[in-house]
């Protein structure tokens, strides 16, 4: 008996430590999947791998890329895939004997994940939750597995048979879970490869300088007060909202813009022709049409790009065209009224967002961004196609799906100093924040306390009557709970609308209404 119970104990800690390879691996494929979906330039492993090669001796470094010459980076991930399935062999050992013992391990792996995307440069928002959740399915595979193994593995032999197909219940399910894991393994590497060379042809492209540059900002327009957001938001900060599952990666040697439709003269033109045409660059503030009161669907940056107007002037549009159908790499398309894009506004094809190429996610290469438009019916990403044609014949990606087919963006504010709920000192309470009405630019800026007479705030200069202004207002205010509301009015004497209106289907109306505890 017992040199058999020996050996079936013996060959099932194999499998745990089989069970721990698949699973580590499972969770290193899972994380480079989501990341594919939430956060495109960064994943886990990509954030690990670059912590690890920045903390290399620079002498290594250049020896290892010798040694293996343009294949290290392919070398140096098959490395790092060896260690990361070696020490889930190990969690499944250790699993197999200690419940949670191995799913500990795995969950140390998610840690160093987290702890090197939080440290890397490309980290944004959505790379944040990736290690976490790849962690947490790699350690429930775990489980999972390592029970099954124990269900099917009697610590006393049993009859021949029985066993047989228990361990053959077991062997089923992880090759499952393996051939899943190598399946997901093949489409993240395709995806990240093709992913990883067009981040390498960004970061080499070089953005002409603009020859009408953005106008300086003026003194004072950055309110300083402690809450306060950036007046030209960072990229990481900057607010994402596409239908793209996986971002859209668009070769910038391949890319073409067609002008199609309407037109006297078709035109396709490409990135080197876009380029040399004379650009221009300009802070614009864009919004979501979901952006609640309040919210934070909203952002302002530097955009450069060559004006829309001078594209349409080559291509003529045909009277009676009315709307410019804008079409993006994955097929979402977007409506604007064709005199918005032919007024004196600086609606542009833009190729850089804050001195930089555009960001995969903000639509690399080539988006639109049109002042005054919510994005849905405007600010296309990923672009490649721009059809001249008529609102009475065609409509963009959202019209049939609830939203208007015009959408300019509503006069609004926001308070973002102090955040709702926030507990202050009694005296001088200092509230601060934006406010936007694109296109036409803010006049004043007022607020009032439980319903009483408005205040009006002082109201910072614009950047331009495309972007947002920021404001400031003391209030002495004596211990209690209040009610402090904004409302902006436009530089033509229109205040925002009052009726609280939800998003759909074309923009959310009301005042911003937070609450203040005011302590003794
Ligand atoms: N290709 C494409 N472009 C798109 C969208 C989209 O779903 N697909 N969404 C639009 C919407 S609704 C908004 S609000 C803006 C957001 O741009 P951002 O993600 O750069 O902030 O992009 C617009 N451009
Ligand atoms: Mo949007």
């Amino acid at each position: 008996m017992r040199p058999a119970t020996s050996r079936a104990a013996h060959g099932s800690r194999r499998w745990a430590a089989a069970s721990g390879m698949v699973s580590a691996v499972a969770a290193v494929v899972a994380g480079e999947l989501l990341a594919g979906l939430l956060s495109p330039s960064l994943s886990p492993l990509t954030a690990v791998g670059g912590a690890l090669i920045d903390a290399l001796p620079p002498g290594v470094k250049e020896w290892a890329v010798s040694l293996f010459g343009t294949a290290d980076k392919a070398v140096f991930v098959t490395g790092m895939l060896i260690v990361i399935a070696a020490v889930g062999g190990l969690a499944g050992i250790l699993e197999q004997r200690r419940r949670f013992a191995g799913a500990a391990v795995i969950a140390v792996f998610g840690l160093v994940g987290l702890a090197a995307v939080l440290t890397r440069a490309q980290m944004t928002p959505g790379a944040v939750p990736v290690p976490l959740a790849a962690a947490v399915a790699g350690a429930l595979l775990l489980r999972f597995l390592i029970r099954r193994l124990r269900e099917n593995t009697p610590a006393a032999p049993a009859p021949e048979g029985k066993r047989g197909t228990g361990r053959r219940t077991f062997l089923q399910v992880l090759a499952t879970s393996a051939a899943v894991t190598a399946v997901g393994g093949i489409i993240a590497g395709v995806w990240r490869g093709a992913a990883a060379g067009i981040s390498t042809a960004r970061e080499k492209l070089r953005l002409p300088a603009a020859a009408s540059e953005a106008p300086a900002i003026p003194a004072g327009a950055e309110v300083s007060l402690d809450g306060m957001q950036p007046l030209v938001t960072p990229k990481r900060d900057f607010y994402r909202i596409d239908t793209a599952l996986i971002v859209p990666v668009i070769d910038p040697d391949t890319w073409t813009l067609r002008v199609t439709g309407m037109v006297e003269q078709e035109i396709e033109l490409n990135l080197a022709d876009l380029l040399a045409k004379p650009l221009i660059e300009r802070h614009v503030t864009i919004a979501c049409v979901s952006n609640e009161v309040g919210g934070d669907l909203i952002g302002n940056a530097r955009w450069l790009g060559w004006p829309v107007r001078e594209l349409l002037a080559l291509v003529r549009p045909q009277a009676g065209a009315d709307m410019v159908l804008s079409r993006s790499s994955d097929g979402w398309t977007a409506g604007t009224p064709l005199e918005v894009l032919t007024d004196t506004r600086d609606a542009i094809l833009a190729v850089g967002m804050n001195g930089e190429p555009l960001p995969l996610e903000h639509g690399f290469p080539v988006r639109m961004i049109v002042p005054g438009l919510y994005g849905y019916v405007s600010a296309t990403k990923w672009l490649t196609e721009l059809r001249l044609t008529k609102f009475a014949d065609d409509e963009g990606y959202w019209t049939p799906r609830g939203w208007s087919e015009r959408g300019p963006i509503k006069t609004a504010s926001r308070i973002d100093v102090p955040r709702t709920g926030r507990r202050v000192g009694a005296g001088t309470v200092k509230f601060g924040g934006v406010a936007w009405s694109q296109h036409t630019g803010i006049g004043k800026v007022e607020l009032r306390v439980n319903r009483g007479p408005w205040q009006q705030a002082d109201l910072a200069p614009g950047i331009s009557r495309d972007t947002w202004y920021q404001w400031q207002l003391g209030i002495e205010l004596t211990p209690g709970q209040y009610e402090v509301q904004v409302r902006a009015t436009d530089l033509s004497g229109k205040p925002q609308a009052e009726e609280r209106r939800p998003v759909a289907p074309d923009g959310a109306t009301g005042f911003h209404t937070i609450r203040v505890d005011v302590n003794p």
